[in-house]
């Protein structure tokens, strides 16, 4: 039995188009939303084309952060493909002054954010604890925690609205974080106390292994009844009805009318991380279905139904990706190897016993060795 029979298993399957918000065919044809439509009238073929490069560039930079893992550049990658849409679309309805919190795969997010290439890499890499400084963007240090993150932007929010300012906060998170207590304690909370934050789940239908399937028996969004607030299911690979719907959402939470819990329909088309093999557990002909949905094809459609020269606008944006991804590579390669012993640096603002014994062990552990390392080592544990 495998755990995507679900048949053997008991499973309820789930139609992914069930309840599905959308906007864009996969073809790039307009569908018309009398209710969302006036969300995302601003959109003209000019800014489009800015969502389509945003899209570009993403998906080139987390084809650059495969490459470097496997060069031995960084030590890690969890790639992004198939999730643009949900990430930019989502990111760019978001006002300067809103706050977010997201986890590990979120470097799109970043990138909309204003987060330089390099900050998209550097943690990876080992060398810093974070790629950008968080009050500079709005946006929390990524969150490998599953979940946890939730509660943070519930807390800020609450705070936010106690303060009187109408910005509002955006948890990303996947369809796996929402079996976790965090997430559930946070939609309580925030439900209790109408805070002004958004919940973003990305559901790309795998939480490593684990198919959503396995997870919840019915789809995602359609828990926020009992939590008591608005669920809505987004075609996550539909760059305007996601913005539309996050606005939507934004818009509510500054109005006072509390959270929103939005599952964006998307699919992760590579591993979980670099350090991750999906043939073991997932089927070829699932991707393939999925690349018929691909989120940057049917964007590029939409503004050649809309009259726009689309090679022009592919030829521009991988301009702007190239660059952005040898800005990438190149800072990447050139950042200094930290000392080891700072891993031990910006833990906590005050010494405490329980991390200077692990720093004590180390250091010895360091002095093992007869190199830098080993140096820094002796003298640390001095
Ligand atoms: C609290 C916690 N438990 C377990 C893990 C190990 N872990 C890392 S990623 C992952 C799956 C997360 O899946 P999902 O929430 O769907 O997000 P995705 O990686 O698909 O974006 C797990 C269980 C963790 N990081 N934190």
């Amino acid at each position: 039995m495998t755990p995507t029979d679900p048949v053997r298993t008991g499973l309820l399957t789930r139609d992914d188009e069930h309840d599905l918000t959308r906007m864009l065919e996969p073809d790039g044809t307009r569908r018309a939303d009398a209710e969302l439509d006036p969300w995302i009238a601003d959109l003209d073929v000019s800014r489009l084309t800015e969502l389509y490069t945003d899209l570009a560039v993403v998906r080139a930079l987390d084809a650059q952060g495969v490459a470097l893992q496997r060069q031995g550049e960084v030590g890690l990658w969890p790639p992004l493909t198939g999730q643009e849409a949900a990430q930019v679309g989502s990111a760019r309805a978001l006002r300067a002054d809103d706050y977010v919190f997201a986890s590990y795969r979120e470097m799109g997010v970043a990138w909309a954010r204003g987060v330089a290439p390099v900050g998209l890499v550097i943690e990876w890499r080992g060398a810093a604890a974070s790629g950008w400084v968080p009050a500079e963007h709005n946006l929390a240090v990524p969150q490998i925690i599953i979940g946890a993150q939730s509660l943070h932007a519930t807390g800020w929010a609450m705070g936010a609205a106690w303060d009187g300012a109408d910005s509002a906060a955006i948890a990303y998170f996947g369809d796996g974080a929402t079996s976790e207590g965090d997430v559930n304690e946070a939609l309580v909370f925030a439900a209790s106390f109408q805070a002004p934050v958004v919940f973003f789940c990305q559901n790309n239908h795998w939480a490593i292994s684990e198919p959503v399937t396995l997870q919840s028996r019915q789809p995602l969004a359609r828990r926020a009844d009992g939590f008591g607030m608005p669920g809505i299911r987004v075609d996550g690979n539909d760059l305007l009805a996601v913005m539309a719907v996050t606005r939507r959402a934004l818009d509510r939470a500054r109005r006072g009318d509390g959270p929103t819990f939005i599952e964006a329909v998307t699919y992760r088309m590579g591993p979980h991380t670099t350090a991750d093999d999906p043939t073991r557990y997932r089927a070829a002909d699932e991707i393939e279905s999925w690349r018929e949905r691909d989120p940057l094809a049917r964007l590029l459609a939409h503004l050649g139904a809309l009259g726009a020269d689309i090679e022009a606008v592919e030829r521009d944006a991988k301009v702007v990706a190239d660059a952005a991804t040898t800005e990438m590579r190149e800072a990447c390669r050139a950042i200094p190897q930290p000392e080891p012993m700072s891993v031990f640096d910006h833990i906590y603002a005050e010494p405490n016993s329980h991390l200077e014994r692990q720093r004590d062990r180390y250091a010895r552990y360091l002095a093992m060795f007869d190199d830098g390392a080993g140096a820094q080592g002796e003298e640390a544990a001095r």
